[in-house]
This record gives structure tokens, sequence and C-alpha cells, in this order.
């Protein structure tokens, strides 16, 4: 199939060659399920400049920018909107050059690379991945909820109801990236936000680590601090169940404000997650002292959720046993807080700081990208389902 090209009035001041146009048109993989892109269109006349239009089809010129999310040395996360149509999405554009510089390059493929495959109701999906000569764009579902860190602060804890089902859900999304063998590894509540009803959805998945061939052969040290398991801390390699532990240590901090082994001093904060004795307030009910003392055990094989059953063993807790989990997972439990959202582009549960911020795609200076070679190939995606988590879900 040949790829769909776009005309480009003279912007670019200069022709593409023909080697780096046939770079960045990577060839469209034997049995890939990705949906074909639009049909072929003709040559364009000479002498007008030809560039490819990305393999998704899509490019930044198909969306409209609304307001900033989130920025960062990297890049940023923006609101926007699909031209001509009510979808909104969130969109996160890497600087190539910073990537690089800063020795992401791997950590960002690791990213897109789960992302193209996930498709679950509570974890982030991508509808749309595409680049230009300096950046990088990934479209994501957008969560207009923000992020479950900003409503613990302003709320100080939740209660034992409403982390059940957070519990639930978190938990099956975990459940989910380890049966495709894969290690979240950085489970904290920033990386959760809320949906517009109020359900929680995993993001960031830069950290994520596809296991290797053993379920120990993940040494590299990388994680929050607070959540952390012991045996990341100890080098001694890890698996899926360093999931769990960092699970435990959320349900501690939404049901009391703080995480269980925290200090102001880091160094201090390690000694306590390797030994200090974990202490539960006693307004916490039996069965979710429990499950926290279970997910909570610093061996990590006898630790909750470690065996082949994985989130089965979660499942089974009697803190769940009001819980139907293909319920969960179908979205009928409807969550106690509802983001509260004006219309829907209100960005009143995103930092200020950000969202007062112009909207743009900044320019990339064209010394940063003269002569690089292309890290990112294979980088475009368009999702083959729709972008709604409607079509995630089993049918009713
Ligand atoms: N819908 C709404 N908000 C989402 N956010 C998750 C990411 C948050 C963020 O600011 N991330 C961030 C990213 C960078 C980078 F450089 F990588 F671009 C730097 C600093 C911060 C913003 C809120 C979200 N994610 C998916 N759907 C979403």
């Amino acid at each position: 199939m040949l790829p769909p090209f776009r005309r480009l009035a003279t912007a670019l001041g200069r022709a593409l060659p023909s080697k780096a146009l046939s770079r960045a048109l990577p060839s469209k993989k034997a049995g890939s399920s990705e949906t074909p892109t639009v049909a072929v269109t003709p040559p364009l006349p000479e002498p007008e400049v030809e560039i490819p239009r990305d393999i998704a089809g899509v490019s930044l010129d198909d969306f409209d920018l609304l307001k900033v999310l989130g920025k960062g040395g990297f890049g940023k996360v923006m609101l926007v909107r699909k031209k001509n149509t009510s979808d909104f999405y969130a969109m996160k554009v890497l600087k190539k050059e910073a990537v690089i510089r800063r020795n992401q390059v791997a950590h960002t493929k690791t990213e897109t690379h789960i992302l193209k495959q996930i498709r679950h109701p509570f974890l982030t999906h991508m509808a749309y991945a595409f680049q230009s000569e300096g950046k990088l764009y990934m479209v994501l579902n957008y969560l207009p909820g923000g992020e479950l860190f900003y409503q613990l602060k302003r709320e100080g804890r939740f209660s034992i109801e409403r982390v059940r089902l957070y519990t639930a859900e978190i938990g099956m999304g975990l459940g989910h990236l380890h049966s495709l063998d894969m290690i979240y590894r950085d489970l904290k509540p920033e990386n959760i936000l809320l949906d517009e009803v109020g359900h929680v959805c995993l993001t960031d998945f830069g950290l994520s680590k596809e296991m290797i061939s053993t379920p120990n052969a993940a040494h590299t040290f990388c994680g929050t601090p607070e959540y952390i398991a012991p045996e990341i801390l100890q080098g001694v390699g890890h698996g899926k169940a360093v999931d769990w532990w960092s699970l435990g240590t959320l349900v501690f901090e939404m049901l009391t404000g703080l995480p269980p082994f925290y200090s102001r001093n880091i160094n201090q904060m390690y000694e306590m997650i390797l030994r200090a004795e974990l202490r539960c307030p006693t307004y916490l009910p039996p069965d979710i002292k429990d499950l926290i003392e279970k997910l909570l055990v610093r061996d990590p094989l006898r630790r909750l959720g470690s065996g082949q059953g994985d989130l089965a063993e979660l499942e089974r807790h009697p803190f769940f046993q009001l819980l139907d989990f293909s319920k969960v997972f179908n979205r009928e439990y409807t969550p106690i807080y509802k983001p509260s959202l004006g219309c829907v582009t209100d960005v009143a549960n995103f930092d200020p700081t950000f969202t007062r911020e112009h909207a743009v795609d900044s320019l990339v200076e064209p010394s940063h990208q003269a002569g690089q070679p292309n890290h990112f190939e294979g980088f475009s995606y368009r999702a083959s389902y729709g972008a709604s988590v409607r079509d995630l879900l089993e049918p009713s």
C-alpha cells in the first residue's frame, strides 16, 4: 500500500532528500492489525515539495490545541480536540532532542510499545501516535477528573467504600498488564487519573518494563521512593509482585493520607521500607488491615498476588467480598465521587500553573534536529478500535 502524501507549500524551504523520505515511511509489517490508512492519493505534480503524511494518517493539523494540562523538561501534555468533531484527547508532545539528550529513548519506546498493545477500561489507551522532524506526539484518551493525588491532597483521606472500588479497578489494570508480562513499577497517586464518571485510569507507562525471560530479570532501579518495593531497594531483582507492594502502600495512603513508610529524609525512608514495623491506625477495619498487611509482606514470594493466580489472589480477599469483579470490569459500580466539571473543556481539576498557559506547539530549533538519525522509526500508530472506553467493555 502506498502511503498518502500531504502537500507542503514550500514552508520547509527545502525538499526532503529521497533517503529521508524512505526512512520516514516504515513498511507495514506482515500480519499487522493496524487499520489501513486512507486510500492511495495520486502523486503530486512537481515542483511542489512532498513530505509523507505520517503513517497513522493523522498529524498535528488534525487537532485544535485547547489547554495545557502538564509540562516538564521533555515536553508537555495538552487537551486537544480532533477538528470538526467532539472528540477530546490528551496529547503528549515530547521533544526528540530532549528525549535523546536525557537518555529516555528506551523509556519512550517502552511506553509507546505498551500503549499500542493495551485495551483495558482502567489503563490509558492511545488513539494515535505520529511524529514530526523534531517531536513525538501521543494522542491518549482524555481523563477530565485529573490526578487522584490532587483529590487526596484536597480531601486528606478517602472513605473505605471509595477505596474499595479504586483498589479493585487499579488491581484489574495491574492484573491486565501482568497478563501481558509487563510490570507497571510506578504506581503512585500522581499516575492515577479519574474519568468524567469517577472511574480510575492508570497513565504513564514510561517506567513499565516488559519482563524478560525470567520473572526476576528486572534489575534496574526505577520508581518513586515512597512506593518502591524492598526487593528493588535491595537490588536483588524483582517481578510483578513489586506492583502489589505499591498497591499496598497506595491503599494505606488513600485511607490515612500518608504512605506507610514515610520520612522527609530519603535514606531514612529506605530504611523504613526495608525494616520498619507496619503500623495501621486503629480506625481501619480488620479486613482492610489484613489486605494491607498481606500486600506489604517484604518477602515477594510470600506477598499476596505473587503466586500464579496474580490478581485472582486479591479478588478472593474478604475486603472485596462485596464486589463482583466482572461488574467492576464493566464499570457497573457507580463511583462515590464524581469529578465536578462545568463543561467538557473545564480543566478545573488540573494545576492552574499549566492551564493558565497558552496551548501552542512550540518550534523546535532547527539546529537540534539537523543531521540526527531518526531514533523513533515505527513510532506511528492508529488504534483499530474506537477511542471511547465503551469500545473496551464487554457487550451488555
Ligand atoms: N488526560 C488528562 N490528563 C493527563 N495527564 C497525565 C500526564 C500529566 C503530565 O503533566 N505529564 C507530564 C508529561 C511531561 C512530558 F514531558 F512527558 F510530556 C512532562 C511533565 C508532565 C498531565 C495530566 C492524561 N494522561 C493521559 N490522559 C490524560
